[in-house]
């Protein structure tokens, strides 16, 4: 928490990336000028999303992505909206994505690399649930204009710059970190600006609310049983929108842990390491949270797959700690 720059709340997202800026000598323009590109796209992807029901932009248009998920209208549009707006911004040199196979190189002379998940849960589109945006930022590691390589994508979530969300909720919220605390701003259509609503967020280090997707309980490991049971003899109670950004910001404001562990279906979990773990993992590291695989701290995990899925514990420090107890 950083006491230097406590902006007053209604602060306007630009006013306070510049000011926050201005307060940390190192920071270059670059950063700022991306968080901005990125909250510029996230205007426009939540008005597609908000208009999504009249003009029939809902629904499958029969690809898949890598996942062989069927890829939903609004995903697409949504991956397309951000690499354009990080291609035009020029501070980026390379994306990794959900809904693309391989690594985007935009060819610039950018500085960063950027995962993103450009529309998470887009399964609940059709049914008007909140989905969300998630996204982790590194510095490249080759030299700049030099080709874009898998060490520049594949890096440590240690290693991230920034990381954050946006929630297209009853309203639409930008959740993000630098790596001095956690910041949350709530968009106002009407005028086309994010306004500081949620000063230095953390996460009660104690929670009562558990997150999983119990239809998958006979094919848990032991120790994720066992936490479950935990959780009931707790009289928690059990809370799963089943869109991760949605449970995430929920937790993160009242305490809570959300969990995806291995499963019949997917032996390392559903949930991808570069552009959703990873990401939650510095912002809840930040609030004074926790993330693991149950076994490992999901941000020393040493990548070696564009796609790749780990078993994803995260949330109130003492309710992972105690579902990370049931491992050893
Ligand atoms: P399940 C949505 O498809 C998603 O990727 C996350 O947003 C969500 O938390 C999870 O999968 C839900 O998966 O297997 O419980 O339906």
């Amino acid at each position: 928490e950083d006491s230097r720059i406590a902006l007053p709340i209604g602060t306007t997202l630009d006013r306070y990336i510049k000011k926050k800026q201005d307060e940390f000598q190192f920071a270059t323009g670059e950063l700022s000028q991306l968080l901005r590109d990125i909250a510029l796209a996230g205007k426009v992807v939540n008005r597609e999303i908000n208009k999504a029901g009249l003009i029939n932009i809902v629904g499958a248009i029969g690809t898949q992505n890598v996942q062989g998920e069927d890829q939903q209208k609004l995903d697409v549009l949504a991956n397309i909206r951000f690499t354009r707006a990080l291609s035009k911004g020029g501070e980026a040199c390379a994306v990794i994505s959900e809904e693309d196979d391989e690594i985007v190189d935009l060819n610039n002379e950018g500085r960063y690399v950027i995962a993103i998940d450009p529309l998470d849960g887009s399964s609940n589109i059709d049914v008007n649930v909140s989905i969300g945006t998630i996204f982790s930022i590194f510095r490249r590691v080759t030299p700049v204009g030099s080709p874009i390589q898998e060490i520049d994508v594949l890096q440590k979530g240690s290693e991230q710059v920034a990381a954050g969300y946006l929630l297209y909720g009853s309203s639409t919220m930008l959740v993000y970190t630098t790596g001095h605390g956690v910041n949350g701003f709530t968009y106002e259509p009407s005028l086309g600006e994010y306004f500081l609503s949620h000063p230095n967020m953390s996460i009660p280090e104690q929670g009562k609310i558990y997150s999983i997707n119990e239809g998958s309980y006979n094919s848990f490991p032991e120790p994720v049983k066992k936490y479950v049971e935990h959780c009931k003899e707790s009289g928690h109670s059990a809370r799963y929108i089943g869109s991760l950004v949605a449970d995430f910001h929920r937790n993160l404001l009242k305490g809570g842990i959300y969990i995806y562990p291995q499963t019949a279906k997917d032996a390392n979990g559903k949930l991808r390491l570069m552009y959703e773990c990873n990401a939650l993992a510095f912002i809840i590291e930040q609030a004074g949270g926790l993330a693991s695989t149950g076994t490992q701290r999901i941000l020393d995990i040493e990548p070696n797959e564009l796609h790749q899925r780990v078993p994803f514990f995260v949330g109130s420090k003492d309710m992972v700690e105690k579902a990370e107890s049931f491992f050893n």
